[in-house]
């Protein structure tokens, strides 16, 4: 292993695995000890490439992705710590790859459960090149002031707690990633706090051990004393009482090694670390303290006594004159992420969208407030589901029915139609789905199929001014507005419209009023009188039997009526409709194979 000093306050990273919490965590400490460069250079999220934003103090900055490991070591040469988020499956393979990078120094692997061969592996790789692994079953470790791993440390408020944000005088190593967190807050209490600790991880074989990091720590000018919270299982702190017995540590080291209540329990115990269990005696925390004690380490009676251990010997080096205790400051505060101050009720922000027809935030989506299970429970159809979402009302039944029969008479009227036509050539020239019906889509208008808002509007305004049918189509003539809703192409006096006469029946039956259709029949018995393809067409028909909908049903104001004509909802329902017939004639010419279209010659009338 190494020596010496691991990170410092340039020290970047590469990220494994994009996990932003930890990242962000990582850039907000950045940020509290005053880092002028961000400690995360690069992420590698194999298989994709681009950029994240995170936040780098107030300002977000961009931080590149990487597919893999080796393009994200060329583009950041002066990274060399490789921060693994790997899950234990994983975390191997790429942790080799990392290591075999030439610009890569330290390897840190938080995944628990990688298979204890394949860290040998690792182990034996990494020592045989210098350099250095921390964990497996880690959160990692932090120099204060300089460079944290990931969610080493925990939040930002115990990181201030704990005065991590600038550099103390105790090297800190412990196996539990969580005590240490801990010893932070009980070191911070009693001395100036932390130069640097690691957490070496829980497993049985760990990439670096509890001696690796003491005698680093002890060739480190900055560091004057150590603490080490060892735990039972495993031999690993047999390790550094032959660095101690053989005078290789030469500044005092405050230890205690947990799972002294092992003792209590009958049979063997497994603690939460794979390597914390109780074996034969030699492992005990019981034997282990024994032995740092006689090796000449500093080790309470108990941990309620580490922490007055602790002080007890940085008091001493202060009063020896070889620890000059740091100079305090206040951190510059980290801006409060959004979400979470909207969340405390510490902020409040406008919203950037208004809606009020449908809410997918619940247990289960709303229409209009009422939950999907109740539209299905009720055998509900399509028409309901319209009315929900655009009435934002539940309409009687027979006007629901009504909205359907709009829908099903209106799908489709051969291929020769406009928006028929168009979905059709698009589709012929290889062109998507969604392209062939929005092509067919976009020729509905005044002329095709878009001609009910304005049959309402102007059916609507005629009736209601009580002009007879001869004053208002001629008056629209002298305007030079074709009546909407009036005249087809193929259909005439003598060849009607069958859906003209569906939806006619249908509301003869079952609304309670049809005044507005029987005025649009009787324009178009005047309208006849001038040609014989001037009859009430489908746009028409829907047109003024809607307004009898709206008018008739007492589910609308006349406010809401005047709005809904206004607005021009009407034409939704020729689009929803028709939307089915062009899907259908997309589908066909894809299924006939059929090839480019192309208009012959001889239908072109080339004039000069
Ligand atoms: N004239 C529909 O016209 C059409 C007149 C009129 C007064 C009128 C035309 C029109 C209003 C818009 C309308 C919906 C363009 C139609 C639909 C869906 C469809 C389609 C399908 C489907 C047809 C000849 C003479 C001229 C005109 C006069 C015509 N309409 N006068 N009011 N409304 N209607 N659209 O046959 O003196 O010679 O200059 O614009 O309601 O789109 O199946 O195909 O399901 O897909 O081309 O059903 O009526 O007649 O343009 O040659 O005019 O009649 O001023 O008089 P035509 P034109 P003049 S349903």
């Amino acid at each position: 292993m190494a020596t010496g000093q691991l990170f410092s306050r340039t020290t970047q990273a590469l990220f494994y695995n994009y996990k932003q919490l930890p990242i962000q965590r990582m850039l907000d400490f950045d940020f509290l000890c005053g880092r002028e460069t961000p400690s995360v250079a690069g992420i590698i999220n194999p298989g994709s490439e681009g950029f994240q934003k995170l936040f780098f103090g107030q300002d977000e900055i961009a931080i590149p992705v990487h597919s893999t490991i080796e393009a994200a070591c060329a583009a950041h040469p002066t990274a060399d710590v490789f921060i693994n988020f790997a899950s234990f499956r994983s975390a191997a393979a790429s942790s080799l790859t990392a290591l075999k990078q030439p610009t890569v120094r330290v390897v840190a692997i938080i995944a628990e459960g990688v298979p204890e061969s394949d860290t040998k592996h690792l182990i034996a790789y990494a020592r045989s090149n210098n350099k250095v692994v921390i964990g497996p079953a880690t959160v990692g470790g932090i120099q204060a002031g300089a460079f944290k791993i990931g969610d080493t440390a925990g939040t930002i408020d115990n990181i201030i707690q704990c005065k991590l944000y600038r550099p103390g005088s105790v090297g800190f190593v412990s196996k539990s990633g969580g005590m240490s967190n801990e010893l932070y807050n009980s070191i911070a209490r009693v001395t100036d706090g932390i130069y640097e600790g690691i957490a070496i991880g829980g497993d049985v074989f760990p990439g670096s051990t509890l001696s690796d990091h003491i005698l680093r720590y002890n060739n480190m000018p900055q560091v004057k004393m150590m603490v080490v919270l060892g735990e039972l299982g495993g031999r690993d702190e047999y390790s550094l009482v032959e660095a101690l017995k053989h005078g290789k540590v030469t500044k005092p080291v405050v230890a205690w090694v947990s799972g002294t209540c092992a003792r209590l329990f009958k049979s063997e115990v497994q603690f939460g670390h794979a390597g914390a269990k109780s074996g034969g005696e030699m492992e005990s925390a019981q034997a282990k303290n024994q032995a740092l004690r006689e090796a000449g380490a500093i080790v309470p009676t108990s941990y309620e006594d580490f922490e007055a251990a602790i002080k007890e010997t940085f008091d001493k080096l202060v009063k020896e004159g070889k620890i000059t205790p740091v100079k305090e400051f206040t951190p510059p505060e980290i801006p409060e992420d959004l979400n979470s101050a909207i969340r405390n009720g510490k902020v409040r922000a406008p919203t950037h969208i208004i809606s009020t027809i449908s809410d997918d935030r619940g247990e289960e989506p709303c229409y209009a407030g009422v939950p999907m299970s109740n539209i299905i429970e009720k055998g509900l159809g399509v028409g309901d589901v319209i009315s929900l979402l655009w009435f934002k009302r539940s309409l009687p039944r027979y006007c629901t029915k009504f909205i359907e029969i709009c829908i099903m008479l209106c799908a489709d009227h051969g291929p020769c139609v406009s928006g028929a036509h168009n979905a059709i050539v698009t589709a012929r020239a290889g062109k998507d789905l969604v392209s062939s019906l929005v092509s067919g889509l976009l020729t509905i208008g005044p002329r095709f199929g878009g001609a009910i808002d304005d049959a309402a509007r102007y059916f609507k305004d005629a009736y209601d001014r009580n002009l007879t049918p001869y004053e208002y189509v001629e008056g629209m003539k002298k305007k030079g507005i074709r009546v909407p809703g009036i005249g087809h192409r193929i259909k005439s006096r003598d060849n009607r419209d069958k859906r003209v006469e569906l939806l006619q029946k249908f509301a003869n039956t079952h609304f309670p009023s049809v005044k507005y259709m029987e005025y649009a029949v009787k324009v178009e018995n005047y309208t006849l009188t001038k040609a014989n393809n001037l009859v009430l067409n489908v746009d028409g028909a829907i047109g003024s039997l809607f307004l009898d909908l709206l008018s008739g049903s007492g589910m609308f104001t006349k406010q809401e009526i005047d709005e809904i004509v206004e607005i021009g909802y009407l034409n939704g329902l020729f689009v929803l409709a028709r939307s089915i017939g062009l899907i259908g004639h997309t589908f066909d010419q894809k299924r006939l194979k059929q090839p480019l279209y192309r208009h012959p010659w001889e239908d072109v009338l080339y004039a000069k």
